[in-house]
């Protein structure tokens, strides 16, 4: 029987009522209770993915796919169960259209170096967004330049940090080889469309990938609902460990795709002669995989279902949004960045004549964790005229005192430096 809404809270209530399962959460810093508020750069990792990762090291450590013995099939078979799971949490038709790697930036990399190498050639277009973090715009950057393509920008309507939609379908019109495009913009909190944005690109022709950094963990995302070719995520920005994420492909490009790095448990059969390849996903997991952060990012891809990516979206987009409000109304001449409504779960914002790297280490005195600077978008920076911006940025374990606690510290550093 499927629960309601309201039973669901009462039995796993987000905020305070989960912060026992991440004990990292009950400290202080400077001797104030810490407020985590950069999730966007890395979220925390609740107890049972830390007891997974140590009952992987204590009882079942071994290498897989290559051994006949005990502990490498128990190891192997957690793996590849570890695959499936990642696949039913983001809606994949099976375990072969996933591929493990280091996490979204090594994704997109692979994608530009094996579908990319065979499938771009001179005067090709990529097609990217204004807002992209520069891991979805340096691994085509690099492309373009060995093959000859060309990049083209959809345009960011400016502070509200919009897409222009009637802009980006002129640029789709015009049948670019890939449209690369970021689910929910890192520095602005902007939520795009990516089911509409990967059917307009479907009606004509186009590749897509989409970079769910920021989304996977965030809110529901269904691979065969959005329509998307590829989409690449990070395992340490959904309650896993770092050094593990995902990348998904349609089968029919994978099959396409020529391996990236070569090297063991990617081969058929090495020759001194030649060389053949595995199947996809394993043709593109040369040498021992990260074992133990893919069995980490299995339990936490389950944890995260187990309490509902539309309830996680729900607590931390209502937070953002309070937060964006109460800076706003708090504070005179606060710039925020992105749009007012309908944001995901974070807050950027500058402080007029006030470094960001200012805000975030008086904020750090006061025990919050911010994030300051570009985010890795520099071209987005430079085109909103900044030179950096400060970030919160919320997940499920975060609670309204703490919005409380960020929206008193901010304004009480632009007193400070007002004065
Ligand atoms: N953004 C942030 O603080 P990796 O480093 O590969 O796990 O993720 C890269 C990445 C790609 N796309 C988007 C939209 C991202 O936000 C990130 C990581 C962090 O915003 C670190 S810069």
């Amino acid at each position: 029987m499927l629960l309601d809404y309201r039973d669901m809270q009462a039995l796993r209530p987000l905020g305070a009522g989960i912060r026992g399962e991440f004990p990292i959460l009950n400290q202080e810093v400077h001797g104030k209770p810490l407020v985590y508020l950069d999730n966007a750069a890395t979220t925390q990792k609740p107890l049972r993915v830390i007891e997974a990762l140590s009952h992987y090291y204590e009882k079942d450590n071994s290498n897989v796919h290559r051994g006949l013995h005990e502990l490498s099939n128990r190891a192997t078979t957690q793996y590849e169960a570890a695959r499936e799971r990642v696949a039913r949490f983001i809606g994949a038709p099976g375990p072969e259209t996933i591929i493990f790697t280091r996490g979204t930036t090594e994704a997109i990399n692979l994608v530009a170096n094996t579908w990319g190498a065979r499938f771009i050639g001179p005067g090709d277009v990529i097609l990217l967004t204004e807002m992209e973090h520069h891991s979805n715009i340096v691994p085509w950057q690099l492309l373009a330049e060995r093959m000859g393509a060309r990049i083209e920008w959809a345009p960011v309507t400016g502070d509200e940090g919009l897409l222009d939609m009637d802009a980006l379908r002129e640029k789709l019109a015009q049948k670019p080889k890939l449209f690369a495009f970021v689910h929910i913009a890192n520095s602005l909190g902007t939520v795009n469309p990516a089911t509409e944005m990967c059917a307009l690109a479907r009606s004509h022709g186009v590749t897509t990938l989409v970079d769910a950094a920021q989304s996977a963990g965030h809110l529901v995302v269904n691979v065969a609902e959005m329509g998307c070719d590829f989409l690449a995520f990070s395992g340490h920005k959904l309650c896993g460990p770092t050094g593990i994420g995902a990348l998904y492909g349609r089968a029919a490009l994978l099959e396409a795709m020529p391996p990236w790095q070569g090297g063991g448990e990617m081969i058929a059969r090495v020759g001194y002669d030649r060389t053949t390849f595995k199947e996809p996903p394993h043709r593109f997991e040369a040498g021992t995989p990260d074992i133990a952060g893919a069995i980490g990012l299995g339990v936490a891809v389950e944890y995260i279902d187990e309490l509902g990516r539309a309830r996680i979206f729900d607590h931390d987009a209502a937070l953002a949004q309070e937060a964006y409000e109460r800076l706003q109304k708090t504070i005179p001449g606060i710039r925020l960045l992105g749009p007012r409504q309908n944001r995901g779960g974070l807050v950027s914002f500058a402080l007029d004549g006030v470094h960001a790297h200012d805000v975030v280490t008086l904020a750090n005195e006061e025990g919050i964790a911010l994030r300051g600077g570009h985010h890795c978008t520099q071209p987005l920076m430079r085109k909103l005229g900044l030179a950096s911006s400060a970030r919160a940025s919320f997940y499920f374990y975060n609670t309204p005192e703490e919005v409380d606690r960020l929206v008193e510290t901010v304004a009480n550093i632009e007193k400070f430096f007002r004065r």
